[in-house]
């Protein structure tokens, strides 16, 4: 990289928030599983959208490319630099708006964290739709640019169906803004559902309004243990079609819970140990609990029941500090695929089947939000490098009618599969897109499509 235009960015940002120090730019320069890592000339740390603006000019000018970062929480190594780029950090565009209580809407800062909107909503009266367990570090144009999905996702949808408008910048450093709050408004092409998922190579997301949620102040967790796969899609089933509220429905199995208590020193669950365990959660303006139980009263397995927040926090931590238990144990390949829920059990017992067989070295770990048939194959005990598993895992997947980015975007950990489950139609149109907005590739070069891919 040709470093000579630092000094026009150093006057935009101010020399304070251009990070060139190694021990400065290392928590930028690795990802959240260790597993992606790439160096980066500097950090540049803009402070509003007219500095991301003016930042993102400077570099396509210099034809300088960039790789935008938010809470560095991502699975697929899209958000850390590969080859050189620069890093543009968002964390400092964090305000927050006034809640709009007519409407339910707020205007977020890419910045904020998942948890400070929360916070500054709940304050306000609202909740927010779209909650996750990185909620303390991972931003909200993070999670626009990756469509993250969470544990709500069966009763609000993911990211995108919060999106009220986007201000987002351009590969030119030209800025979008729609941020106005109208529920309702066709002219043109929705930029802001395009960005939703686009993984930062369209645009740089910088603010976004969002649609809240009403408070529901009753909740009811469930924690089953269950036989198998097939006995939670089928409890799922029943309750879903027998409440009203189903916040979220998660399934995991004896070889997580085994090691979330490892390491988080958690004891048995109050359900016994089972080979799968099913958790259910409900929300409601009132009686939560009686929802959920009596849409279980049919179902004779061991339950345990939760409405006090600590109680239901017990119960989530079996699901919730998977991916922290994993991580503590190694680096893991992650695959997070989605299937459709009459194939699910039969993906289950056919990839722990291949992998027993195929690649005995491999420790799979499953686990996921079974209502909306995304599983997150985690697998230990390989090399970074060793792809064998992950080919098995995705070509099953593709297979079997599934996807293979479920809810953290294919990065770079997925270009090589693109193909399995998007037509050569499909990569043409995502292409053209691609390089109308950004013709000279330099926003998060390398994601999606690959590195040689968009250069033939
Ligand atoms: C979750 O559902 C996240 O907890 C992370 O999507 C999944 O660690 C994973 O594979
Ligand atoms: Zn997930």
């Amino acid at each position: 990289v040709d470093v000579s235009f630092i000094p026009a960015l150093r006057a935009i940002v101010g020399a304070t928030h251009i990070l060139e120090d190694a021990d400065l730019r290392r928590a930028y320069e690795t990802d959240w599983t260790r597993r992606y890592h790439g160096s980066t000339p500097f950090v540049v740390r803009p402070g509003n959208t007219d500095e991301v603006a003016a930042v993102v000019a400077a570099c396509a000018g210099a034809g300088v490319s960039l790789v935008p970062q938010g809470g560095n929480t991502g699975l697929v190594g899209g958000g850390v630099p590969r080859a050189g780029e620069v890093v543009l950090s968002l964390t400092r565009l964090n305000t927050l708006s006034p809640v709009d209580a007519v409407g339910g809407e707020v205007t977020v800062g890419a910045g904020a964290t998942l948890a400070q909107l929360q916070q500054h909503v709940r304050a306000a009266g609202w909740n927010f739709g779209v909650d996750l367990a990185s909620r303390d570090s991972c931003t909200i144009g993070g999670m626009i640019a990756t469509n993250a999905g969470g544990i709500r996702v069966i009763r609000y949808g993911a990211m995108r169906h919060q999106l009220v408008g986007i201000e987002a910048v351009l590969a030119n450093g030209q800025v979008i803004r729609r941020l106005p709050g109208l529920r309702k408004d066709n002219t043109g092409y929705d930029l802001a559902n395009l960005l939703a998922g686009s993984e930062g190579t369209l645009a740089v997301v910088t603010a976004a309004r969002l649609r809240l949620i009403p408070q529901l102040p009753s909740r009811a967790v469930a924690l089953l243990a269950v036989p198998h796969t097939a006995a939670a899609l089928a409890v799922t089933a029943s309750v879903r079609a027998g409440t009203t509220g189903l916040e979220a429905a998660e399934l995991f199995f004896s070889e997580g819970v085994e090691l979330v208590r490892r390491h988080a020193g958690l004891p048995a669950p109050p359900v016994g140990t089972s080979p799968a365990y099913l958790l259910l959660e409900c929300a409601a303006p009132a009686n939560a609990a009686d929802e959920l139980s009596s849409a279980l009263s049919t179902i004779d397995l061991p339950t345990a029941f939760a409405t006090e927040a600590r109680q239901r926090e017990g119960l989530w931590a079996y699901r919730e500090r998977h991916t922290e238990a994993i991580s503590a144990e190694g680096i893991p390949h992650k695959l997070d695929v989605a299937l459709p829920l009459d194939r699910l059990a039969e993906f289950e017992g056919r990839v722990r089947q291949h992998l027993r067989e195929a690649v005995p070295e491999a420790r799979p770990i499953l686990f996921g939000h079974v209502g909306d048939g995304n599983i997150h194959v985690n697998i230990l005990g390989l090399d970074p490098d060793d792809d064998r598993a992950t080919d098995a895992v995705l070509q099953l997947t593709a297979e079997l009618g599934g996807s293979i980015s479920a809810e953290h975007g294919i990065g770079v950990a997925k270009t090589r599969w693109l193909h399995l489950t998007r037509s050569p139609a499909d990569i043409a149109a995502m292409a053209a897109i691609k390089s109308a907005l950004d013709p000279r590739g330099i926003l998060n070069p390398g994601v999606i499509f690959g590195m040689s891919a968009l250069r033939e």
